[in-house]
């Protein structure tokens, strides 16, 4: 749910104040893992945003610490009958976390049944930055994107980007390391990946912040962004019988 580095004065993974901590309810901030669909269902319009893996339990697999004294977690998604009445497949789904330093997630799908499936997924993780208006994010010049503020419009990114309203964006096709640079508190925040070939950038900006009402009154949006290591749209995964998928990142800071 958040991350603060002991050579970081603030947090990294920002978690908003009015988080909703309830079974059931996504929280708003750290990492939600979204998965095995992201967005809206393809048909299903009852079934949840951003598929159900963040909203049900989870097991601790196994925990121990890193040579460099990072602590490892693994936890599994426990399925039920909602999840198999929701998702049909037989698959596990492990996240592995190594904190320290660095923090570093491993999203894993196995397929052990029968029959392909295909997933779009995404670590939609809410980063702590100084002002929505004093950052920029580099590593996608050139790339295509989906812009979804008003509909969903193909369009391509020229140099960095920079944020003066509303920003809901699926950039595809890109591998691409991005950097959140904070000229405010002096830090870039390195967002290295892998298995992965969209990356969302998101803001919500004043009128859908006031919609959401769990950012944190009166603007605590504007202290976040999310920066989304996924596989959406274009990228979706196909996972054959027997076969494992794995999305990667790795968050670092550097001073600026
Ligand atoms: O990843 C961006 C996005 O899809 C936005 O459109 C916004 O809905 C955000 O996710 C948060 O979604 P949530 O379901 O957590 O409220």
């Amino acid at each position: 749910m958040t991350w603060q580095p002991r050579s970081q004065a603030i947090p990294v993974v920002w978690l908003s104040r009015d988080a909703k901590l309830a079974a059931g309810k996504s929280i708003r901030g750290g990492v939600p893992v979204c998965w095995p669909w992201l967005g809206a269902h393809a048909s299903e319009a009852t079934f949840p945003g951003h598929g159900y893996a963040r909203t049900v339990p989870w097991q601790v697999v196994e925990s121990g610490n890193e040579p460099n004294g990072a602590t490892r977690l693994t936890l599994r998604l426990v399925e039920s009958e909602k999840t198999r009445s929701q998702w049909p497949y037989t698959c596990t789904l492990d996240l592995t976390i190594i904190i320290g330093e660095t923090l570093r997630m491993e999203l894993t799908t196995e397929n052990t049944g029968k029959s392909d499936f295909v997933i779009s997924e995404a670590l939609h993780t809410y980063f702590r930055i100084s002002d929505i208006g004093a950052v920029s994010v580099s590593g996608l010049a050139g790339c295509d994107y989906w812009d979804k503020v008003g509909g969903s419009t193909l369009k391509k990114q020229d140099g960095i980007i920079q944020f003066e309203g509303e920003t809901d964006r699926v950039y595809i096709n890109t591998g691409a390391e991005c950097t959140i640079e904070d000229d405010r508190l002096k830090r870039r925040i390195r967002v290295a990946k892998s298995g992965s070939l969209s990356t969302v950038v998101w803001t919500p900006w004043t009128a859908k912040a006031e919609r959401m009402g769990d950012l944190g009154k009166p603007d605590g949006w504007r202290e976040m962004l999310c920066v989304e290591s996924s596989n959406a749209i274009d990228n979706t995964v196909n996972v054959p019988p027997g076969t494992v998928h794995t999305l990667i990142v790795e968050y670092r800071t550097e001073p600026l």
